[in-house]
This record gives C-alpha cells, sequence and structure tokens, in this order.
C-alpha cells in the first residue's frame, strides 16, 4: 500500500495546528506543520472568535504542507471544541462574529431554562450535561439580546463546519458537534422539537446532519491553487474534539474509561448505547455523538483552564515558567493543604484566576495563598482536579452499569505525569496515558476510514497502539488518598 496522506486542523481553546498524518503499513506517523493562536477577542465587552483569522491559518497549513510535501494530498479534515456555532442567512452570509462560549452573555440562562422548561425535562429531551456554554444558552442568550440576528438566520453552522464551509462552500451540520448542543434527542437520534419549540427558536435553522467520514465536498478550486494543491477531498472527522481524541483512546472499550485531559478535561465511558435515566439525570451526564454508531457518556470538568489562567498571570513576574517546571514544583508542594472544588462558578471566565482562587479560599473559610506560592497554588489544583475525576467516574460508571478497570488519559494534558500519578492513586485503577496527540489522530484515522481503510474503532485502535508509546501509572498511597478523597466527598461534593 502506498502511503496515504491526510491532513488534520485540529482547534484547541489555546492553539490550533495543522498535523498532516502519514498512514503506512498499519502505522500512523504524525507531522506537525503549523500552529497559531485560537484565543478569543475582546470587542466592546464581548468575546469573539476571529473565525478570518482561523481560515488564514488554515491556508497558511496548507502551504506549508505543500512546501514540504508537494501537491499531492488524500484528504483534509477539520475538528474544533465544542458548543460554539455561527448563523447564516439564506444566501449563505455570516449574520454576525461568532461569540465564544466563555462570553458572559450566557451567565442568566440557565434561569430562563428553568422558567420556560424546566431542567428535568430538558434533561430527558436531550441527555446532554447542564452547561451555561451549551449551544442552547447561547441561542437563547442571542434571542434575548440580539433578536435580529436569529430571526434573520436560515441556519445554524458549528465552527467545524463554519471552516468547512470556508474551504468547500458547503453548508452542513456536524452530527457529533449537534448531538451535545442540547437541541438534539440522542434516543430518538432526532432535533429536540419540543425544545425549539419551549424556547421559540426557529426551527429551520435544523439542517441535515453530516456523520463522522462523510465527505463534506472537494477543496475550493480557487483555494487549491493558490495553495499549489492537486484537487483534494475534505472530509469531515468527528468534528467534535473530544470525540476525535476519544477515536484514538487505544484503550478504549470494554472497562476502560477514558479522560481527554486539556483545557476541559472530559471524562468519558465508550458506550453501545445512549444513557438518559434518572441517576444520569442528577449527575447531568452527557451523552455525546461518537463514531461508528456508538455514545460517549461523557462529563465535563473545567479541567486545565484553571491553571492555564494561572499560568499566564504568573508569566508576568516569571516570564519563562513552564508546565513541566510547574507540575515539578507541585510535586514538591506539601499535600492536602487546601482544596477546591474546580467546576466552581468563579473559575469559569474571572478577571484574575489568582483571584478567583483566593476568592475560593476566603468563601470556604481557608487560609489565603499569595500570588507568588505557585507550587501550593498549582499542587492544589491538580489534587482538585483528580479528586473530581474521581467523582464523575464513580457516578458515571454507576448510572451506566460500567465497571471501571483501567483509564486512558489521553489528549495535551496526559503529558503531565504527575497528574496522572494523582489520578491513578485517587481513582484506584492503572492509568494509561497517550497518546498527548490523540485528537489530531483520531481525525486522521475517521477521516481514513471515509476513505474506506478502515472499517471500525477496533482497527484504528490497534493502528494507534502500534504507533505511539504509551506509559502505565499504577496506584500508590491508595488508603491515604481514599480517606482524603472522603474528606472531598463530604466538604466540597456534597455527597
Ligand atoms: C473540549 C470541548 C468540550 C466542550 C467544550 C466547549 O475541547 O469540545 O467537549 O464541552 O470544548
Amino acid at each position: 500500500m502506498t502511503a496515504k496522506r491526510i491532513l488534520a486542523f485540529d482547534f484547541g481553546a489555546e492553539s490550533g495546528r495543522a498535523i498532516m498524518g502519514e498512514l503506512e503499513s498499519g502505522k500512523l506517523r504524525l507531522h506537525e506543520l503549523h500552529r497559531f493562536p485560537t484565543g478569543f477577542v475582546e470587542v466592546n465587552g464581548k468575546c469573539l472568535l476571529n473565525v478570518l483569522s482561523f481560515y488564514e491559518e488554515i491556508l497558511a497549513g496548507l502551504k506549508k504542507y505543500v512546501r514540504e510535501f508537494g501537491p499531492v494530498l488524500d484528504s483534509i479534515g477539520i475538528d474544533t471544541w465544542g458548543c460554539d456555532f455561527g448563523l447564516l442567512d439564506g444566501q449563505g452570509n455570516l449574520l454576525a462574529v461568532p461569540y465564544s462560549y466563555r462570553d458572559s452573555k450566557t451567565n442568566e440562562t440557565d434561569k430562563i431554562i428553568q422558567k420556560k422548561m424546566g431542567k428535568d425535562r430538558l434533561y430527558s429531551e436531550t441527555g446532554i450535561q447542564m452547561l451555561q456554554i451549551n449551544t442552547l444558552n447561547q441561542l437563547i442568550a442571542l434571542k434575548e439580546r440580539e433578536r435580529t440576528v436569529v430571526d434573520h438566520a436560515s441556519h445554524l453552522i458549528y465552527l467545524g463546519d463554519l471552516l468547512h464551509y470556508f474551504l468547500t462552500g458547503q453548508i452542513t451540520m456536524s452530527y457529533t458537534v449537534n448531538s451535545i448542543s442540547q437541541l438534539y434527542n440522542p434516543v430518538k437520534q432526532a432535533w429536540a422539537d419540543e425544545v425549539f419549540e419551549a424556547f421559540g427558536l426557529p426551527r429551520r435553522i435544523q439542517g441535515d446532519m453530516i456523520y463522522p467520514g462523510q465527505r463534506v465536498g472537494m477543496l475550493d478550486g480557487q483555494i487549491a491553487a493558490e495553495c499549489g494543491l492537486d484537487p483534494v477531498p475534505v472530509t469531515a472527522p468527528c468534528i467534535h474534539d473530544t470525540a476525535s481524541a476519544a477515536v484514538a483512546a487505544p484503550g478504549g472499550g470494554e472497562g476502560a474509561a477514558i479522560l481527554s485531559s486539556g483545557t476541559w478535561s472530559i471524562a468519558c465511558l465508550d458506550l453501545d448505547r445512549v444513557v438518559v435515566n434518572e441517576k444520569a439525570r442528577e449527575l447531568s451526564i452527557s451523552n455525546s455523538g461518537f463514531a461508528f454508531g456508538r455514545n460517549l457518556f461523557a462529563k465535563n470538568v473545567m479541567g486545565l483552564w484553571v491553571l492555564q489562567c494561572c499560568k499566564r498571570e504568573w508569566q508576568k513576574k516569571n516570564p519563562g515558567i513552564s508546565y513541566p517546571e510547574i507540575a515539578e514544583a507541585a510535586e514538591k508542594a506539601q499535600p492536602f493543604t487546601r482544596w477546591l472544588d474546580i467546576d466552581d462558578e468563579l473559575f469559569f471566565n474571572p478577571d484574575t484566576m489568582c483571584g478567583a482562587i483566593r476568592s475560593y479560599f476566603a468563601k470556604t473559610g481557608q487560609k489565603p495563598l499569595g500570588e507568588d506560592q505557585i507550587a501550593e497554588t498549582a499542587r492544589t489544583i491538580y489534587e482538585s482536579l483528580a479528586m473530581k475525576y474521581r467523582r464523575n467516574f464513580d457516578k458515571m460508571a454507576e448510572a451506566a452499569g460500567f465497571e471501571i478497570r483501567e483509564l486512558n488519559i489521553i489528549g495535551g494534558g496526559c503529558n503531565n505525569r504527575f497528574l496522572n500519578q494523582l489520578t491513578a492513586n485517587v481513582m484506584k485503577v492503572p492509568v494509561m496515558a497517550g497518546p498527548g496527540e490523540a485528537t489530531a489522530a483520531g481525525n486522521i484515522m475517521i477521516q481514513a476510514a471515509g476513505l474506506g481503510l478502515f472499517g471500525s474503532l477496533d482497527e484504528i485502535r490497534e493502528v494507534i497502539r502500534n504507533s505511539f508509546p504509551i506509559e502505565y501509572f499504577l496506584p500508590e498511597d491508595v488508603d491515604v488518598w481514599e480517606k482524603r478523597y472522603q474528606f472531598y466527598r463530604e466538604r466540597v461534593f456534597h455527597g
């Protein structure tokens, strides 16, 4: 078999990357071609997405590919974070600059949801975790504040579909992103019309869904010519990045839980069925559309976002400070001196994260930490993350009737060996860490499946196992960790 070359654009909350995957003899080799910032831009007090700069960065990535590998490419596909979207009019024009889900416009939307539909009914209809970042919350906020945009909208288009549209002229609706919008009913596998009705949203914005591996269209001829590429198809991966990452979880399958660790940490169980029951509703667990007809039973944890924001603040006094240095310092700090509920709303998008942590300590009667106490702060963040992982996985396993025998941590966060070890200690199961590039790898493998190279997740995961180093972390000091976990249950999670 001659090597196939497939290009993935992976848009994460901190950065975007163009990564080319070369598939040959049952192995996948990744080449990073281009990296660029993706953070939101604040304009007139709004947090907006610079989607035109994203488009330019994609073109820059395509040009770098041609410079290194020539004009022949087998496929291109984009994955991005979920929830964010644009609205198009009937002629396909973008009606407004898309918002970032971190914008404060959704701060009050849960009250509207409770009043107009009730959270329990919304959960029964959609099987999705209540989060203010959800597409539904964003649409409700837009309808309240910028009604004309919603009134003129003909198409809802998620960020990844929007970027595909810029490249192909085809308007699509990603199944994997739509599945977490809270506009979709996973049991009926259809749009949740009751939700549209309850919130007065126009049904005309619903579109036909595109599933992982389906062709979006051909790269626009003018773009191809400008970049020096031969004609090349654009293939939908799992456009939702978490689903892309889970594709490339080598330990996925029976008994193995998956943690996609990045700006958000998403705790996932890869299931052959949708779970919308009383327990799932109580803990607000998502049914997130996956590949090959499977379901990711999933729950968001605020994730490394808290640390990412602290790092930006620490960098003002310590310009060169890196994540490995932070982790090393945290490892040497005294354990269990403080605690956080990492999902507290204080941490969602504060003016200063170090300030938000101080406020949390104050409201829970803990001793403050100074701005320069990096090691202690980071240690508290890591411990609190690990505790939240355990709590979520325990509840998810109970709701789904799943026995977790192993945990596979994937994504950029799995390079943090210290956090992997803490997670193994509190979860009391072996942790398998890698690949760090799971999202891009999963994106590429689903495009490859779309080209007919693979027919199942098992085949894909075997290639992943043969292609990337995986590191194991065995539980240590489990009694000490269990005791601390029980403290968190009582004092922090309240049950
Ligand atoms: C992770 C992710 C997650 C969504 C969030 C907005 O990157 O896609 O699955 O909930 O971003």
